[in-house]
């Protein structure tokens, strides 16, 4: 079975099958093997790491919506070193900007897009019996799962968690607290995680694809997975390596980041010297702004499933999105410095960076547009995976747009820094992204549990989301534009001109404490329907991708047959065939 595209298991999986029927219940659930138990713990740890990060979200917006006033009930339980006699102290606020960020970053979204349907989805879409390395995608889940404990613990040693931002800049996160310390040691297992899983998914893609599947007949959410990988393995480790040198700044007295005659309280800081703050920046963002993509396109590659489904149109221009995404790919490793305006680096590269910005804003338009026309002359079917779906491209649209003034030099200098990029980059990962991934989810339950979830539920989800995400998100390119800057504990209290904006924080962080409300039908949903959901055969969307040839949901090994592709993915309305649908594994 050398043949390329031939389904071929790897060694140790066949070792693994034969033992199969001995498995307990440790090796089975805790410990598995198997790519569709590790991507339901990726997606349900993602799910609880949002869930936790929109918690100390919510509490931010409490401080920013009624500066100063006591939090009654929730505050006198966060002790008096946080919260002292209920009010909010400016580093717990700090504390809880910089966890907030990291946690939905790195712990909420990358653990459940790429972790979680990328685990559970790719090998079977692409027709494989499992990944091709199973050990080291359990070891990459376990990494994630230390790295996350790392986080939480952090909050409990002395003078809290980080609080230098998501972003760590240098100097100040290496005179900060021990928590800047758990939160680097976090890092490097959640850095170590994402490139083991990495690996594991190029090489699955490329080695274990079935018979007949070549890449043009890929469904577009493989191939954003693939690029996805491939952004994860080439970004990830510039910032490990940085992690590790600010790390011993910290602790082994090293200055990579520290400039000569650092003061700090009046004491010069040793150990600095030498060093180059704007290094860190530079490593960082090169990491980040491929990270941005990689937050994207796993939710890019479900709505395009979702939409050829529903349309039951073949997705328009699906020559043209693949190309773009590879293209926008490339281009995501050389706009890093558009983040760095402000650091004076000069005309000829701010020049630059900003020439490359604008290029890569244009795959993304393609993408979208290619999208939005797939919609045009279908039939569709509303149901909730479609309409998140739909929502999606309205709300990645404004995050898109919105950023190209960021990517402009020029208009960057003001917009820096304040709520206006706040409310451009949440338009693309909360509405945007997060409303993908909720998509997915409903998409790929039946998949995952034989059974539906509740339409109505979903419906009541979808709708007060919509809603409070905007009613949240829309006052802050006021805010911003008025000039109030990001990560002030008080909301600019202090400023004259942050007046006029007061009440918006009011409108904001009722959205956001609404917004938790609507997700309760769908917290409710998730866990009813695994029971008492509507049982589903195996291909309840009446879809075309292989995946839906497997049994829902789908046992060891995934297929009774080894599938085999004979045709591309969006077979949708072929005129004069029997019925509106001909999957890609029907011969
Ligand atoms: C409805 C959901 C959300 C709301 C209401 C929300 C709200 C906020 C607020 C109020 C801030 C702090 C602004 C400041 O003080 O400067 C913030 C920062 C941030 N948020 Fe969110 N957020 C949400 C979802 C998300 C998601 C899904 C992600 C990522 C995938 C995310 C990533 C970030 C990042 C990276 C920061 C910057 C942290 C920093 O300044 O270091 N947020 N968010
Ligand atoms: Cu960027």
């Amino acid at each position: 079975m050398s043949e390329p595209g031939a389904v071929t298991a790897h060694p140790s999986h066949v070792a693994h099958e034969v033992h199969h029927e001995e498995l307990g219940f440790w090796r089975k659930y805790v410990f598995s093997t198997d790519h569709k138990v590790i991507g339901i713990q990726y997606a349900v740890t993602g799910l609880l790491f949002l869930l936790f990060g929109f918690c100390l979200m919510m509490l931010m917006r409490w401080q920013l919506a009624y500066p100063g006033v006591p939090l009654p009930l929730i505050g006198g339980l966060l002790g008096e070193a946080r919260m002292p006699g209920g009010t909010m102290l400016p580093e717990f606020y700090n504390e809880l900007g910089a966890m907030h960020g990291t946690i939905m970053v790195f712990l909420g979204v990358v653990p459940l897009a790429v972790g979680g349907f990328g685990n559970f989805v790719l090998p079977l879409q692409i027709g494989a019996p499992d990944m091709a390395f199973p050990k080291i995608n359990m070891v990459s889940y376990w990494c994630l799962f230390l790295g996350g404990i790392t986080m939480l613990g952090s909050f409990l040693v002395p003078g809290g968690a980080a609080q230098s931002g998501w972003t760590s800049y240098t100097p100040l996160s290496v005179i900060a607290g021990t928590g800047q310390t758990w939160w680097l040691i976090g890092m490097i297992f959640l850095i170590t995680s994402s490139l083991l899983g990495a690996l594991n998914f190029i090489t699955t893609t490329i080695q274990l694809r079935a018979k007949g599947l070549t890449f043009m007949r890929f469904p577009f959410f493989c191939w954003a997975q693939f690029v996805t990988a491939f952004l994860l393995l080439l970004a990830f480790p510039p910032l490990e390596a940085a992690g590790v040198m600010q790390l011993m700044d910290r602790v082994a007295g090293t200055s990579f980041f520290l400039p000569s005659g650092l003061v700090v309280s009046g004491q010069p800081l040793t150990n600095a010297g030498g060093g180059n703050t704007l290094l860190w920046q530079h490593l960082f963002w090169f990491l980040a702004h491929p990270e941005v993509y990689v937050l994207i396109l796993p939710g890019m590659g479900i709505v395009a499933e979702i939409i050829a489904n529903n349309t039951r149109k073949p997705l328009w221009g699906y020559r043209s999105m693949v190309y773009s995404l590879v293209f926008l790919g490339f281009m995501s490793f050389i706009v890093w410095a558009h983040h760095m305006f402000m650091t004076g680096m000069g005309t000829a590269m701010a020049a630059f960076f900003q020439t490359t910005t604008m290029i890569i804003s244009i795959p993304s338009v393609v993408i979208l547009t290619a999208l939005i026309i797939s919609l045009w002359g279908g039939s569709i079917r509303f149901n909730t995976p479609m309409l998140f779906a739909v929502a999606f491209l309205p709300m990645f649209g404004i995050g898109g747009l919105t950023g190209l003034p960021l990517g402009l030099n020029i208009a960057d200098i003001p917009l820096h820094d304040t709520y206006y990029v706040i409310a451009h980059f949440h338009y693309v990962v909360a509405p945007g992204t997060i409303f993908a991934l909720m998509a997915g989810i409903y998409y790929w339950y039946p998949k995952a549990t034989g059974r539906r979830m509740n339409e109505t539920l979903g419906k009541i989800h979808f709708w007060g989301s919509l809603v409070c995400m905007n009613v949240v998100f829309m006052p802050m390119f006021i805010i911003g534009m008025a000039g109030v800057s990001r990560r002030l504990f008080d909301a600019g209290t202090a400023y004259a001109f942050a007046q006029p904006t007061m009440h918006w924080n009011e409108v904001s962080s009722w959205g956001a404490w609404t917004l938790a409300l609507f997700q309760l039908p769908f917290i409710f949903n998730f866990f009813w329907s695994i029971r008492k959901g509507e049982t589903v055969g195996e291909n309840p969307w009446q879809a075309t991708t292989i995946e839906w040839s497997a049994p829902s949901p789908p046992p060891h090994g995934n297929f009774v047959h080894a599938p085999q592709a004979y045709r591309g993915p969006y077979e949708y309305s072929v005129p004069g065939a029997g019925k509106d649908f001909v999957p890609q594994y029907e011969a």
